[in-house]
């Protein structure tokens, strides 16, 4: 009889013991995402020179740029305008249209619109 609980005793600590050892220890792969790298954005130089052409006028109706820059005349009105100087033409531009022209050389650009000479405006290019 004593035996018998002896044995069932030894049975309940090989048990335990062998539960406790066979806790495998939790290993999480733990992949590490990679870091978001933020995009460059335009160079610093680069900047975007945008003349909009509204209420039949420039505006604005004086910019001056760094050599090199692209301005970018945009007609929002609904009748056509036609932004002209000494070394650009637009040509007509319908509503929405765009127009770029980049100015390398640095000077004073008078324009006015080609089809309305009273809208003048000037570029200043530094
Ligand atoms: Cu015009």
């Amino acid at each position: 009889m004593i035996r018998k609980v002896l044995f069932i005793t030894l049975i309940l600590v090989i048990a335990i013991v062998a539960s406790g050892c066979s806790s495998t220890p939790t290993t999480t792969p733990n992949p590490t995402p990679a870091p978001a790298t933020t995009p460059m954005p335009v160079p610093q130089n680069q900047q975007a020179y945008t003349v909009n052409i509204q209420n039949n006028a420039f505006n604005p109706s004086s910019l001056q740029v760094p050599a090199g820059s692209t301005v970018k005349w945009v007609n929002l009105d609904s009748v056509q305008h036609e932004p002209k100087g000494n070394v650009f033409d637009s040509g007509p531009l319908n509503q929405n249209g765009v127009f770029e022209h980049t100015f390398n050389q640095a000077g004073t650009y008078n324009y006015a619109c080609a089809i309305h000479p009273s809208m003048q405006g000037t570029i200043t290019v530094v």
